[in-house]
Formats: structure tokens, sequence, C-alpha cells
């Protein structure tokens, strides 16, 4: 962990009904993956989440209302900042793997796709955020390479159970104009850079490089509310909306 704190916006992704394996204990509650990012602006574009299939995880009682499902540190973490009824000592209701969270329902705020799935992707770290982390593949390297990988590879959904319903239906959606790259920064950076898989590291951290800062600096918002103004205006206004809705949290660490 740096030196300085992250903050990071917890996007509440609601877990839809009817809960099923594991998840059906939580029948009745209002349950949520608790997606850690740093691009709130970036919500319209979701076309999945994504879980650690062996990670840990458990779903943890934030208030009276709210269940949220992330890393036990996470929940630590969380509980010294509100997130616990209990100050200092986050309630687990649930213990759960990220496998029994894959195929998962969910509506998510701000999503152009009023339904999206929880997906494995294999290079979360689960000592980063929450452990669950929202996809949105048009502006995220990582998102992109992942869900290509899903997408082009029928073996690879077998292999970790997903289904081609939970896939291959979702488009990249266009939601920032970066004027260098165009409409969908991280497609094009991940084809300028022929990144082939989610493991392609070196050049996942080149194309993070690239993106991010001019995403920050010189992106323009192409959909929703603040459509033409630039990412940087529209960022701390969509993240304050979404906290203000009850939509999202602030999290730091
Ligand atoms: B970002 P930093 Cl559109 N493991 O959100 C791996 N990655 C994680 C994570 C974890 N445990 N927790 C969060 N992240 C991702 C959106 C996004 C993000 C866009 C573009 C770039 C971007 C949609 N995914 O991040 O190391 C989350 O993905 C580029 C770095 O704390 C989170 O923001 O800087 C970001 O990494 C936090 O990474």
């Amino acid at each position: 962990e740096g030196v300085q704190p992250q903050e990071y916006t917890l996007i509440k992704m609601k877990v839809n009904p009817p809960f099923t394996g594991k998840l059906a204990a939580l029948e009745g509650k209002n349950v949520y993956l608790a997606a850690a990012t740093l691009r709130p602006e970036t919500m319209y574009g979701q076309t999945n989440a994504w879980v650690l299939p062996d990670g840990d995880y458990g779903a943890f009682e934030i208030n009276d209302d709210d269940v949220f499902v992330i890393t036990k540190r996470a929940a630590m973490n969380l509980a010294f900042q509100g997130g616990s009824k209990v100050p200092g000592k986050p309630n687990c209701l649930l213990e759960l793997k990220g496998k029994d969270l894959i195929g998962v329902a969910l509506s998510s705020p701000l999503s152009v796709n009023p339904v999206i799935y929880a997906l494995p992707m294999l290079t979360i770290l689960t000592d980063k955020g929450t452990g669950i982390v929202t996809s949105v593949p048009s502006d995220a390297p990582d998102d992109y390479a992942a869900l290509m990988d899903l997408k082009n590879k029928p073996a690879l959904r077998e292999k970790l159970g997903v289904e081609d319903k939970w896939v291959l239906p979702f488009e990249v959606v266009p939601i920032i104009n970066i004027p260098e790259f165009g409409d969908m920064s991280a497609v094009k950076v991940c084809q300028d850079l022929k990144i082939k898989s989610q493991n392609d590291k070196d050049k996942l951290a080149e194309a993070k490089r690239l993106t991010y800062l001019k995403g920050f600096l010189e992106g323009t918002m192409l959909v929703g509310e603040h459509k033409g103004t630039k990412v940087q205006d529209a960022k701390p206004l969509l993240r304050k909306m979404l906290v203000a809705n009850g939509q999202a949290v602030m999290y730091s660490e």
C-alpha cells in the first residue's frame, strides 16, 4: 500500500433476486457487491462486475438496511469509517468464495445495461479496495482484456463456469472521448499494444499509464447528465450525486 491514502468510491451493485446457492441465506435483505473505483464518472459503461474465483469474501452488515459483499479486510477498514453498526467491529452474516458469486445478476447505478453479471477475473488483488471491481471495458484496459478473454475463449468460460448469456450480449459502450484515443480509449490502446490477455501484465501497465492521466485531463463525457463536459468536472459531480442518492459510499485506505 502507498504512503498516501487512496480515496475510492464504493459503487453499490445491487444483487437481484432470486437469491440462489449460498446467497439464499440472505434472501429478503438489500445485498450489494460493493466495487471500489477511482472513476465514478465511467459507471455508464459498466458491462459486468469482477470477482476473484478463489478469493475470500463475506456478506457484512453495514447498517440497518444494507449488506455489502467485500473482503474481510475491506469490511474492517469500512467499520472504522462508519460502515458498521458497531464501530470497528464488522458483522459477517455469511462467508463466501468468489466462485459463489459468479453469475449473480446485478443492477448497478448509471449503467446503460439494466442487468449485468458477476464474472471471474484472475488478476484481482485481495489487498486492494474491496476485492470487487466493476468493469468498464471502454476505459479500463484490465477490464477490456479480461472481458475479451471470456468472450473469445469458450474453453475458459467452460473452465470458470461462465454461461454465454452472462458475457456474449455485452458490448463495449462509448462513454468518454479522449482526442488522441477516440471514444473507447481502452480498446484502442489494447489493440495498439497488441494485448492478448488479462495476464499481459507489463503491456497492461503501459496501457493504463497511457490512458489514465489523459482521460482525466483531456476526456469529455459522451453520455449522461454531464454529456459534453470535461471528465475532471463531471467526476466530482457524479461522485457527489451517487453518494447523495445512496448509490455509493466513500472509502479510503
Ligand atoms: B478502476 P489503484 Cl474505467 N484488484 O475503476 C485489481 N484492480 C482493482 C481492485 C483490486 N482489488 N480494486 C479496484 N481495482 C481497479 C474503473 C476504472 C478503473 C476505469 C479506468 C481505470 C481504472 C472501472 N474498472 O483504474 O491501484 C479499479 O478499476 C486504473 C488504475 O488503487 C480502480 O478504478 O490506482 C483501480 O483499479 C484502483 O487502482
